[in-house]
């Protein structure tokens, strides 16, 4: 949008009077976001409005992306880089002796999700927006959000996230809209006289869902989408005696509190209401939508809605479209579940057992009767479909409904037309091993997305310097396009250039010392290698592997105290599920091992380890450009993904990583010489599986480097960890390092010792972190977005 600097003054300056009777010389911080914020709202609202008039107008196919999870951070500056206002109102509130930064930092982080799923569906918004793609989200408006970490005496506390304490500018409620969802009760089906059964319900506990509209501001363009957030609350019309306390209380929770796990599932009734909840108010707003705007036949409604279920956590999607079109709208079942396969569509995040959902039935019938009813019909009717065509073996694998559990990634595969993985790795699993009963039925369905990230917000917002950088080499294209980083090659080895981006880096690591420094109380040396690790605490993404490592430095400088090492700093950040008590041990050994090592003299700053609490989005927005090397060691197979490598990557550091998930593909991209490579590929690691012949017990028997290493946990060198040290030690040896640990250590040390080397060496370094940068543009999720967009939902761009 156009706007002039005089004219952003004027609008700042009368909205603080307006909203707080103040000006900006009185003005507290809080007040001079608010003001900023709706400033701001006031800008996009009319582009809003009317790409909601196209939109409705136009009456071109839509995506509902439906995600129990969103993690879009602070939105205050991403707002204003996609509305093209950001340096205008920076030099506007520099006039007016106001620092944006400084404002910027009172937004609180919007983090209703808990990892890379929930960074994800945002990175999709914003792609989705600025490549002009017509969508929604649609999720829950949780009242708390992910836990804040601090840590105390190195152990992780948890406290509550009350992010609306001050409201939220850039949400709009729309109580005209909301929609009741029912839950309980009974459900029978009465015949009309007519040939048509209709459910009759008796005793149904009724919720209001109440949407709150966040727009989604396209980058340079005029595109606002729309990201719908569903609060529960008690429907107006009941009436609100004492009897009612409890009732008023179980409706309030419904969106009260996001599930504080990652990549787990936590079978609990009220996480499957949540499901439900989100799921049924969504549908049923498309369904209006339809009939008041597009009012076109129901059996029309494939042709202009994709419904997308990201993970199985909206799965219930499914049977909630068959109830409405059958039961409300009177299609037959049979076109009712064609037009349903149509809507739908799947992603799949993980193989890990322990995060695949599955409902025990009978809480299922419990909690949604009528859902039950067509999950079991749905389960009849494919059965009998299929037996003759695929034989007993295949149905029985792949039913919805086995061992009194409803399987909620065989009702997302069956129901939908397409299911896809979010690297090329990760999808050839599912294919091939996890999900291959259903790949020999339904081959056509599975494909191929590899994750991407909103690479906007990653340089242009976090990384300034770099972003100037890069314009002053290459120009400013690749602000729209990433694919034109690729310019970059061809300064591969231009000292200047080389010179440049080693002196932006530079200045990044010096930003994230200072506030090392300000949180930590430690001083870290910006010439160091920052060596980074930040993502969730997961026994499967291998932090204890890193912590070995240092260990092995750090006993290497023990053993030889003048040892001629690059000094190096360790930086950690990652939450743990408040009930992951191995992940919370691994965090406390981190903290114990950073007090040793930091205050033993005889390290002489060599090694520094630091833990960042309360790793979050806008936390990574300053560590990832200050990072040399990003540590992506997941064991081979386990990371479907991983979407922190692509940032790093973005961002000039090197990825010290296993060949698992999207690293693959950065491997590709970046050729070996631009990429610490190391440890068991994922076929290495299934011959373990089938021959069942892997024994850590030997690996720490015989390595007597391990051996040493792994003492550290038991015989009171780590200090304070008389409890975490053991449960650590036994976990690697006695129940036999389940992720392989032990078995990729050696391999790893070598990985370390070439990344050293080559450190040493800073030109070869840096055209390395070039190499990286130019090669990047691959990762962009609106690349991932036009490609669901074409192959998967079949919409299409504006203009
Ligand atoms: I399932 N993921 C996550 O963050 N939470 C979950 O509950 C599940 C998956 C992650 C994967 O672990 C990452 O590898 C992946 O990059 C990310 O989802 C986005 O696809």
């Amino acid at each position: 949008m156009k706007l002039s600097k005089k004219q952003f003054k004027q609008d700042f300056e009368q909205r603080l009077i307006t909203k707080f009777a103040t000006d900006v010389t009185k003005a507290g911080p809080q007040e001079k976001f608010a003001a900023l914020a709706s400033v701001v709202k006031n800008y996009y609202s009319k582009i809003w409005q009317a790409d909601n008039e196209y939109k409705d107008e136009s009456k071109k196919k839509q995506t509902y992306y439906f995600s129990i999870e969103f993690l879009p951070g602070k939105m205050l500056k991403s707002n204003l880089l996609n509305l093209g206002i950001l340096p205008t109102v920076r030099e506007g509130l520099e006039d007016l002796g106001v620092d944006l930064d400084e404002i910027a930092i009172i937004e609180p982080d919007m983090a209703i999700g808990n990892g890379g799923l929930g960074r994800l569906a945002s990175c999709f918004m914003d792609s989705l927006a600025s490549t002009g793609l017509p969508a929604n989200g649609n999720g829950i408006r949780y009242r708390y959000g992910l836990f804040k970490q601090k840590i105390v005496d190195g152990y992780q506390v948890e406290l509550p996230d009350s992010w609306l304490d001050n409201g939220n500018p850039w949400e709009v409620r729309r109580s005209d809209k909301a929609i009741e969802v029912r839950f309980g009760g009974e459900v029978w089906l009465e015949d009309d006289g007519k040939g048509n059964l209709i459910p009759q319900y008796k005793n149904q506990e009724r919720v209001l869902a109440v949407p709150y509209d966040t727009p989604m501001v396209g980058y340079e363009n005029t595109t606002v989408n729309n990201m719908c957030l569903w609060r529960s609350e008690v429907p107006k019309d009941l009436d609100l005696q004492f009897q009612n306390l409890e009732y008023m209380r179980q409706t309030a929770m419904l969106s009260s509190e996001l599930y504080p796990d990652d990549s787990n599932y936590d079978g609990r009734l009220l996480r499957l209401k949540q499901e439900y909840f989100f799921v049924s108010a969504g549908l049923q707003r498309i369904m209006r939508h339809y009939h008041s705007t597009i009012k076109a036949p129901i059996n029309q409604i494939a042709e202009y809605i994709a419904v997308h279920i990201n993970d199985t956590h909206p799965a219930l999607c499914v049977p909630e479209f068959m109830r409405l079109l059958v039961d409300e709208y009177n299609v037959p079942w049979d076109r009712a579940w064609d037009l349903t396969v149509k809507v739908m569509s799947y992603t799949n995040h993980t193989i890990l057992s322990e995060a695949l959902e599955k409902w025990p039935e009978d809480m299922v019938k419990t909690l949604l009767p009528r859902i039950y009813q067509i999950i079991v019909e749905l389960d009849r009717r494919r059965t009998a479909e299929l037996l003759p065509k695929v034989g007993a073996t295949l149905v029985h694998n792949t039913r919805i409904i086995k061992d009194g559990q409803i399987h909620m990634a065989n009702l997302s595969i069956i129901g939908s037309h397409s299911t896809n993985g979010v690297a090329k790795l990760h999808s050839d699993l599912l294919k091939d091993v996890e999900l291959h009963d259903f790949y020999e039925i339904y081959p056509e369905r599975f494909n191929n997305k590899t994750n991407g990230i909103a690479d906007r917000r990653w340089s242009q917002i976090a990384n300034e310097r770099l972003s100037t950088v890069i314009d002053e080499t290459i120009g400013k294209t690749w602000r729209h396009n990433l694919n034109d980083l690729k310019l970059l090659e061809a300064y591969k080895n231009d000292t200047e250039t080389l010179e440049r981006l080693d002196a932006a880096k530079f200045d990044d690591k010096q930003r994230l010392a200072e506030l090392i420094k300000e949180r930590n109380g430690i001083t870290v040396n910006p010439e160091a290698i920052f060596d980074v690790q930040v993502k969730r605490l997961h026994a499967y993404k291998r932090q204890l592997l890193n912590v070995l490592h240092i260990l092995k430095l750090y006993f290497d400088i023990k053993d030889n105290p003048e040892l001629d090492m690059v000094p190096r700093v360790f930086i950690f950040g990652a939450k743990a599920a408040p009930g992951y008590h191995y992940a919370k041990s691994i965090i406390k050994a981190i903290n114990e091992i950073a007090g040793m090592i930091n205050n033993d003299p005889e390290v002489k700053d060599r090694i520094k380890v630091v833990f960042m609490e309360n790793y979050n989005v806008s936390l990574a927005e300053v560590i990832i450009p200050a990072a040399n090397v990003g540590e992506q060691i997941s064991l081979a197979s386990k990371e479907a993904s991983g979407t922190s490598n692509m940032k790093f990557m973005l961002n000039g550091a090197l990825t010290m990583g296993t060949l698992d998930g999207a690293n693959i593909e950065i491997f590709d991209a970046v050729g070996a010489g631009n990429y610490f490579k190391f440890g068991l590929t994922k076929d290495e690691v299934y011959a373990y599986y089938k021959n069942n012949n892997y024994n850590a017990r030997d690996i720490y028997e015989q390595n007597p480097v391990i051996h040493r290493i792994l003492d550290a946990f038991i015989d009171g060198t780590i200090p304070n960890i008389s409890m975490e040290g053991p449960e650590i030690f036994d976990s690697l040896t006695t129940y036999n390092d389940e992720y392989f640990v032990l078995r990729d250590f050696k391999d790893y040390v070598r990985a370390q010792k070439s990344l050293e080397t080559l450190y040493r060496d800073k030109t070869a370094w840096t055209k390395a972190t070039l190499m990286n940068i130019a090669n990047s543009g691959r990762f962009s999720s609106d690349r991932t977005v036009r490609e669901y967009a074409e192959d998967i939902w079949y919409i299409k761009p504006k203009q």
